[in-house]
Protein backbone atom coordinates (compact mmCIF):
# COMPACT_ATOMS: atom_id res chain seq x y z
CA UNK A 1 0.00 0.00 0.00
CA UNK A 2 1.79 3.96 -0.54
CA UNK A 3 1.29 5.95 1.87
CA UNK A 4 -0.42 8.83 1.08
CA UNK A 5 0.62 12.11 0.12
CA UNK A 6 1.41 14.68 2.96
CA UNK A 7 1.17 18.48 1.04
CA UNK A 8 2.60 21.13 2.72
CA UNK A 9 2.48 23.25 -0.69
CA UNK A 10 0.07 25.69 1.40
CA UNK A 11 -3.29 25.11 3.14
CA UNK A 12 -4.70 26.34 -0.08
CA UNK A 13 -4.74 22.95 -0.90
CA UNK A 14 -7.27 21.56 1.87
CA UNK A 15 -10.49 20.05 0.76
CA UNK A 16 -14.38 20.45 2.27
CA UNK A 17 -14.96 18.59 5.54
CA UNK A 18 -17.98 16.34 5.37
CA UNK A 19 -20.14 19.03 7.35
CA UNK A 20 -19.24 21.22 4.47
CA UNK A 21 -20.30 18.97 1.43
CA UNK A 22 -23.59 18.21 3.62
CA UNK A 23 -24.73 22.10 4.46
CA UNK A 24 -23.42 22.36 0.51
CA UNK A 25 -25.92 20.02 -0.79
CA UNK A 26 -29.05 21.38 1.48
CA UNK A 27 -28.04 24.88 1.22
CA UNK A 28 -31.14 27.21 0.13
CA UNK A 29 -30.01 29.30 -3.10
CA UNK A 30 -31.12 32.24 -5.14
CA UNK A 31 -29.58 34.77 -7.32
CA UNK A 32 -26.93 36.65 -5.38
CA UNK A 33 -26.28 39.28 -8.13
CA UNK A 34 -30.75 40.21 -6.97
CA UNK A 35 -29.15 39.89 -3.38
CA UNK A 36 -31.87 36.76 -3.19
CA UNK A 37 -28.99 33.87 -2.55
CA UNK A 38 -29.97 33.38 1.22
CA UNK A 39 -27.21 31.34 2.18
CA UNK A 40 -24.31 34.12 0.81
CA UNK A 41 -26.74 36.69 3.11
CA UNK A 42 -26.48 34.43 6.47
CA UNK A 43 -22.27 34.30 5.25
CA UNK A 44 -22.17 37.45 4.73
CA UNK A 45 -23.98 38.41 8.03
CA UNK A 46 -22.05 36.52 10.08
CA UNK A 47 -18.53 38.02 8.86
CA UNK A 48 -19.98 41.30 9.53
CA UNK A 49 -20.75 40.19 12.95
CA UNK A 50 -17.69 38.15 13.40
CA UNK A 51 -15.39 41.24 12.19
CA UNK A 52 -17.27 43.95 14.07
CA UNK A 53 -18.35 45.88 10.64
CA UNK A 54 -21.29 46.74 9.29
CA UNK A 55 -21.29 44.75 5.94
CA UNK A 56 -19.92 42.51 4.09
CA UNK A 57 -19.76 40.80 0.29
CA UNK A 58 -18.64 37.10 -0.94
CA UNK A 59 -16.00 36.64 -3.08
CA UNK A 60 -14.75 34.31 -4.99
CA UNK A 61 -10.83 34.29 -3.92
CA UNK A 62 -8.32 36.49 -1.28
CA UNK A 63 -6.90 38.10 -4.59
CA UNK A 64 -10.50 39.55 -5.59
CA UNK A 65 -10.83 40.58 -1.96
CA UNK A 66 -7.90 42.57 -1.80
CA UNK A 67 -8.73 43.98 -5.68
CA UNK A 68 -11.73 45.17 -5.11
CA UNK A 69 -11.01 46.59 -1.77
CA UNK A 70 -8.01 48.60 -2.80
CA UNK A 71 -10.19 49.59 -5.56
CA UNK A 72 -12.99 50.38 -3.29
CA UNK A 73 -10.64 52.88 -1.43
CA UNK A 74 -8.33 54.50 -4.07
CA UNK A 75 -9.49 56.02 -7.70
CA UNK A 76 -6.33 56.18 -10.52
CA UNK A 77 -3.10 57.92 -9.52
CA UNK A 78 -4.12 57.64 -5.99
CA UNK A 79 -1.49 55.51 -3.67
CA UNK A 80 -1.70 52.28 -1.41
CA UNK A 81 1.12 52.19 0.93
CA UNK A 82 2.47 48.80 1.53
CA UNK A 83 5.16 45.95 2.59
CA UNK A 84 7.56 45.13 0.02
CA UNK A 85 6.84 41.79 0.86
CA UNK A 86 2.90 42.31 0.96
CA UNK A 87 0.45 39.07 -1.01
CA UNK A 88 -1.03 42.38 -2.85
CA UNK A 89 2.57 43.64 -4.01
CA UNK A 90 4.17 40.56 -4.43
CA UNK A 91 1.64 37.97 -5.39
CA UNK A 92 -1.35 39.68 -7.26
CA UNK A 93 -0.26 40.48 -10.66
CA UNK A 94 -0.03 44.31 -9.56
CA UNK A 95 -4.12 44.44 -9.90
CA UNK A 96 -4.83 47.50 -8.73
CA UNK A 97 -2.24 49.21 -10.65
CA UNK A 98 -2.91 47.11 -14.55
CA UNK A 99 -6.56 47.37 -13.50
CA UNK A 100 -7.50 50.19 -11.60
CA UNK A 101 -4.43 52.79 -11.89
CA UNK A 102 -3.78 52.78 -8.06
CA UNK A 103 0.26 53.43 -7.63
CA UNK A 104 1.88 50.96 -5.28
CA UNK A 105 4.00 52.90 -2.86
CA UNK A 106 5.90 50.06 -0.69
CA UNK A 107 8.28 50.03 2.17
CA UNK A 108 10.41 47.46 3.84
CA UNK A 109 8.34 44.98 5.19
CA UNK A 110 10.37 43.89 9.07
CA UNK A 111 11.31 40.36 9.91
CA UNK A 112 7.84 40.38 11.97
CA UNK A 113 5.75 41.25 9.34
CA UNK A 114 5.07 45.16 10.48
CA UNK A 115 6.24 47.72 8.72
CA UNK A 116 7.94 50.71 10.55
CA UNK A 117 6.03 53.71 11.47
CA UNK A 118 8.56 56.10 10.56
CA UNK A 119 8.67 54.66 6.95
CA UNK A 120 4.86 54.47 6.70
CA UNK A 121 4.96 58.30 7.12
CA UNK A 122 7.80 59.25 5.22
CA UNK A 123 5.68 57.34 2.48
CA UNK A 124 3.04 59.75 3.01
CA UNK A 125 2.76 62.52 0.03
CA UNK A 126 2.53 66.26 0.75
CA UNK A 127 0.52 68.44 -1.20
CA UNK A 128 2.42 68.99 -4.04
CA UNK A 129 1.50 68.40 -8.26
CA UNK A 130 4.72 65.92 -8.83
CA UNK A 131 2.62 63.12 -6.38
CA UNK A 132 0.14 60.88 -6.56
CA UNK A 133 -2.69 61.24 -3.51
CA UNK A 134 -2.15 58.99 -0.84
CA UNK A 135 -4.78 57.29 0.17
CA UNK A 136 -4.88 53.94 1.60
CA UNK A 137 -2.65 52.00 4.07
CA UNK A 138 -2.48 48.16 3.76
CA UNK A 139 -0.57 45.73 6.02
CA UNK A 140 -1.27 41.86 6.13
CA UNK A 141 -1.98 40.07 9.08
CA UNK A 142 -0.85 37.00 9.37
CA UNK A 143 2.06 38.01 7.19
CA UNK A 144 3.00 35.36 4.54
CA UNK A 145 6.20 35.49 3.43
CA UNK A 146 7.27 36.52 7.04
CA UNK A 147 6.36 32.70 8.24
CA UNK A 148 2.88 33.51 9.05
CA UNK A 149 4.01 36.20 12.10
CA UNK A 150 0.58 37.37 13.86
CA UNK A 151 0.88 41.26 13.98
CA UNK A 152 -0.75 41.97 17.52
CA UNK A 153 -3.35 44.06 18.75
CA UNK A 154 -1.53 47.01 19.66
CA UNK A 155 0.29 46.78 16.25
CA UNK A 156 -3.21 47.02 14.42
CA UNK A 157 -4.52 49.73 16.80
CA UNK A 158 -1.07 51.97 16.00
CA UNK A 159 -1.05 51.51 12.70
CA UNK A 160 -5.10 52.23 12.16
CA UNK A 161 -4.80 55.42 14.17
CA UNK A 162 -1.37 56.30 11.81
CA UNK A 163 -3.44 56.21 8.86
CA UNK A 164 -6.34 57.99 10.20
CA UNK A 165 -4.31 60.73 11.55
CA UNK A 166 -3.27 61.37 8.04
CA UNK A 167 -6.53 60.92 6.46
CA UNK A 168 -5.79 57.42 4.55
CA UNK A 169 -8.08 54.36 5.03
CA UNK A 170 -6.76 51.07 6.25
CA UNK A 171 -6.86 47.99 4.69
CA UNK A 172 -6.13 44.30 6.20
CA UNK A 173 -5.11 41.57 4.24
CA UNK A 174 -6.36 38.90 6.76
CA UNK A 175 -6.39 35.65 4.67
CA UNK A 176 -5.45 34.13 7.92
CA UNK A 177 -6.77 36.67 10.14
CA UNK A 178 -8.11 33.52 11.72
CA UNK A 179 -5.07 32.02 12.43
CA UNK A 180 -3.88 35.39 14.22
CA UNK A 181 -6.42 35.68 16.46
CA UNK A 182 -6.11 31.99 17.14
CA UNK A 183 -2.27 32.55 17.88
CA UNK A 184 -2.43 35.31 19.53
CA UNK A 185 -5.90 34.64 21.65
CA UNK A 186 -8.11 37.44 20.93
CA UNK A 187 -10.96 37.70 19.16
CA UNK A 188 -10.84 38.46 15.29
CA UNK A 189 -12.96 41.70 15.65
CA UNK A 190 -10.46 43.18 17.99
CA UNK A 191 -7.27 43.01 15.80
CA UNK A 192 -10.17 44.31 12.89
CA UNK A 193 -10.79 47.38 15.09
CA UNK A 194 -9.21 50.10 13.24
CA UNK A 195 -9.67 49.04 9.99
CA UNK A 196 -12.06 50.46 7.31
CA UNK A 197 -11.81 46.96 5.61
CA UNK A 198 -10.47 43.35 5.65
CA UNK A 199 -10.13 40.19 3.32
CA UNK A 200 -11.02 37.23 4.88
CA UNK A 201 -10.39 33.69 3.20
CA UNK A 202 -12.19 30.86 4.12
CA UNK A 203 -10.31 28.56 1.56
CA UNK A 204 -7.25 28.33 3.64
CA UNK A 205 -6.82 26.55 6.38
CA UNK A 206 -10.42 27.09 7.10
CA UNK A 207 -10.31 24.94 4.92
CA UNK A 208 -13.94 25.80 2.36
CA UNK A 209 -13.28 24.51 -0.82
CA UNK A 210 -13.65 27.95 -2.51
CA UNK A 211 -14.20 32.13 -1.02
CA UNK A 212 -13.19 34.76 0.62
CA UNK A 213 -15.14 37.93 2.59
CA UNK A 214 -14.70 41.28 2.27
CA UNK A 215 -16.10 43.49 5.63
CA UNK A 216 -16.22 47.37 5.92
CA UNK A 217 -18.78 49.80 6.83
CA UNK A 218 -22.34 49.60 4.52
CA UNK A 219 -21.05 52.55 1.97
CA UNK A 220 -17.49 50.96 1.24
CA UNK A 221 -19.14 47.48 1.24
CA UNK A 222 -21.41 49.11 -1.35
CA UNK A 223 -18.66 50.41 -3.69
CA UNK A 224 -16.87 46.86 -3.48
CA UNK A 225 -19.78 45.35 -4.22
CA UNK A 226 -20.26 47.23 -7.51
CA UNK A 227 -16.20 47.01 -7.86
CA UNK A 228 -17.01 42.90 -7.62
CA UNK A 229 -19.17 43.21 -10.34
CA UNK A 230 -17.43 45.05 -12.44
CA UNK A 231 -14.06 41.92 -12.39
CA UNK A 232 -16.69 39.42 -13.16
CA UNK A 233 -17.23 38.19 -9.51
CA UNK A 234 -21.19 38.44 -9.15
CA UNK A 235 -22.09 34.94 -8.86
CA UNK A 236 -25.31 33.63 -9.06
CA UNK A 237 -26.19 30.28 -6.55
CA UNK A 238 -23.61 30.89 -4.54
CA UNK A 239 -25.13 29.73 -1.52
CA UNK A 240 -23.48 26.35 -2.23
CA UNK A 241 -20.32 27.14 -1.48
CA UNK A 242 -21.43 29.94 0.58
CA UNK A 243 -22.60 26.98 2.48
CA UNK A 244 -19.23 25.74 3.38
CA UNK A 245 -17.77 29.45 4.09
CA UNK A 246 -20.13 29.24 6.98
CA UNK A 247 -19.31 26.02 8.59
CA UNK A 248 -15.37 27.15 8.23
CA UNK A 249 -16.20 30.65 9.64
CA UNK A 250 -18.43 28.56 12.47
CA UNK A 251 -16.41 25.19 13.15
CA UNK A 252 -13.35 25.21 11.93
CA UNK A 253 -11.50 28.06 13.26
CA UNK A 254 -10.75 27.15 16.96
CA UNK A 255 -8.81 23.93 15.40
CA UNK A 256 -6.25 26.16 13.59
CA UNK A 257 -4.35 25.92 17.21
CA UNK A 258 -3.85 22.25 15.97
CA UNK A 259 -1.91 23.32 12.16
CA UNK A 260 0.34 25.81 14.70
CA UNK A 261 1.46 22.98 16.95
CA UNK A 262 2.10 20.88 13.89
CA UNK A 263 3.67 23.55 12.40
CA UNK A 264 6.21 24.14 15.34
CA UNK A 265 6.96 20.43 15.89
CA UNK A 266 8.40 20.45 12.04
CA UNK A 267 10.28 23.76 13.13
CA UNK A 268 11.93 22.26 16.08
CA UNK A 269 11.93 19.29 13.68
CA UNK A 270 13.81 20.52 10.83
CA UNK A 271 16.37 22.94 13.66
CA UNK A 272 17.62 19.98 14.55
CA UNK A 273 19.05 18.97 10.44
CA UNK A 274 22.22 19.77 9.43
CA UNK A 275 22.31 22.31 6.58
CA UNK A 276 18.43 23.76 7.41
CA UNK A 277 17.87 27.12 9.77
CA UNK A 278 14.91 28.12 11.27
CA UNK A 279 14.01 29.48 14.59
CA UNK A 280 11.36 27.75 15.91
CA UNK A 281 10.09 30.24 18.34
CA UNK A 282 9.41 33.01 15.24
CA UNK A 283 6.71 30.15 13.97
CA UNK A 284 3.13 31.10 15.77
CA UNK A 285 1.05 30.26 12.99
CA UNK A 286 0.95 28.02 10.16
CA UNK A 287 3.64 28.77 7.83
CA UNK A 288 7.30 27.32 8.38
CA UNK A 289 9.58 29.26 6.08
CA UNK A 290 13.35 27.64 6.60
CA UNK A 291 16.59 28.54 4.60
CA UNK A 292 18.43 25.43 3.16
CA UNK A 293 22.03 26.24 4.03
CA UNK A 294 24.11 23.51 1.64
CA UNK A 295 26.61 23.83 -1.23
CA UNK A 296 25.56 20.41 -2.77
CA UNK A 297 21.52 20.64 -2.89
CA UNK A 298 19.50 23.35 -4.12
CA UNK A 299 15.88 24.27 -2.55
CA UNK A 300 14.58 22.68 -5.87
CA UNK A 301 16.90 19.41 -5.49
CA UNK A 302 15.36 18.99 -1.77
CA UNK A 303 11.95 19.90 -2.94
CA UNK A 304 12.48 17.19 -5.76
CA UNK A 305 13.89 14.44 -3.37
CA UNK A 306 10.85 15.01 -0.77
CA UNK A 307 8.50 14.17 -3.59
CA UNK A 308 10.00 11.02 -3.88
CA UNK A 309 9.28 10.81 -0.32
CA UNK A 310 5.71 11.79 -0.58
CA UNK A 311 6.19 14.95 0.94
CA UNK A 312 5.33 17.89 -1.03
CA UNK A 313 6.50 22.24 -0.72
CA UNK A 314 7.35 24.56 -2.72
CA UNK A 315 10.87 26.72 -2.67
CA UNK A 316 10.19 30.46 -2.64
CA UNK A 317 13.09 31.84 -4.13
CA UNK A 318 16.84 32.26 -3.24
CA UNK A 319 17.70 29.65 -0.28
CA UNK A 320 14.02 29.36 1.43
CA UNK A 321 11.06 27.27 1.40
CA UNK A 322 8.04 27.10 2.62
CA UNK A 323 5.81 24.11 4.15
CA UNK A 324 2.34 24.81 5.12
CA UNK A 325 0.38 22.80 7.65
CA UNK A 326 -2.74 22.17 7.67
CA UNK A 327 -6.35 19.87 8.11
CA UNK A 328 -5.23 17.39 6.26
CA UNK A 329 -1.99 17.28 8.08
CA UNK A 330 -1.25 15.08 11.45
CA UNK A 331 1.45 15.29 14.26
CA UNK A 332 2.64 11.83 12.71
CA UNK A 333 3.00 13.49 9.11
CA UNK A 334 4.89 15.78 10.79
CA UNK A 335 7.58 13.55 12.21
CA UNK A 336 7.20 11.20 8.68
CA UNK A 337 8.37 14.74 6.89
CA UNK A 338 11.50 15.29 9.46
CA UNK A 339 12.40 11.87 8.40
CA UNK A 340 11.62 12.64 4.61
CA UNK A 341 14.06 15.63 5.17
CA UNK A 342 16.57 13.28 6.83
CA UNK A 343 16.81 11.28 3.97
CA UNK A 344 17.07 13.73 1.34
CA UNK A 345 19.44 15.26 2.92
CA UNK A 346 21.63 12.39 3.91
CA UNK A 347 21.52 11.70 0.08
CA UNK A 348 22.32 15.30 -0.75
CA UNK A 349 23.63 15.82 -4.32
CA UNK A 350 22.32 12.57 -5.43
CA UNK A 351 19.12 14.45 -6.30
CA UNK A 352 18.52 15.75 -9.63
CA UNK A 353 15.69 16.16 -10.52
CA UNK A 354 14.54 20.25 -11.03
CA UNK A 355 11.12 20.29 -12.52
CA UNK A 356 9.84 21.93 -8.90
CA UNK A 357 7.48 24.59 -9.21
CA UNK A 358 8.52 27.85 -7.20
CA UNK A 359 7.19 31.18 -5.86
CA UNK A 360 10.64 32.75 -6.20
N1 LIG B 1 -1.57 32.86 -0.96
C1 LIG B 1 -1.18 31.64 -1.65
C2 LIG B 1 -0.26 31.96 -2.83
O1 LIG B 1 -0.83 32.92 -3.64
C3 LIG B 1 1.10 32.42 -2.43
C4 LIG B 1 -0.54 30.71 -0.66
O2 LIG B 1 -0.37 29.53 -1.02
O3 LIG B 1 -0.20 31.14 0.45
N2 LIG B 1 -3.41 37.18 0.76
C5 LIG B 1 -2.52 36.33 1.30
C6 LIG B 1 -1.77 36.74 2.50
C7 LIG B 1 -2.33 35.06 0.72
O4 LIG B 1 -1.43 34.25 1.25
C8 LIG B 1 -3.08 34.70 -0.41
C9 LIG B 1 -2.87 33.37 -1.09
C10 LIG B 1 -4.00 35.62 -0.93
C11 LIG B 1 -4.15 36.86 -0.32
C12 LIG B 1 -4.83 35.33 -2.16
O5 LIG B 1 -5.79 34.37 -1.95
P1 LIG B 1 -6.40 33.54 -3.19
O6 LIG B 1 -5.43 32.47 -3.49
O7 LIG B 1 -7.71 33.05 -2.65
O8 LIG B 1 -6.59 34.49 -4.32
Amino acid sequence: MTSPTIDLRSDTVTRPTPAMLDAMAKAPVGDDVYGEDPTVNRLEGLAAEMLGKEAAVFVPSGTMGNLISVLAHCGRGDEVILGDLAHIYLYEQGGSAALGGVHPRSVPTQPDGTLRFDDIENAIRGDNEHFPISRLLAVENTHNRCGGRALPVEYMDAAGQLAHKHGLKFHVDGARLWNAAVALNVSPDRLAKEADSLSLCLSKGLAAPVGSVVVGDKEFIRKARRMRKAVGGGMRQAGVIAAAGIVAMTEMVERLADDHANARRLAEGLNRLDGISIDPETVQTDIVIFDLDREDITPANLSAGLRGHGVLLNPIGGKRLRAVTNYHISEADIDRTIQAFGAVLEAGAQVTDKKVFTYG
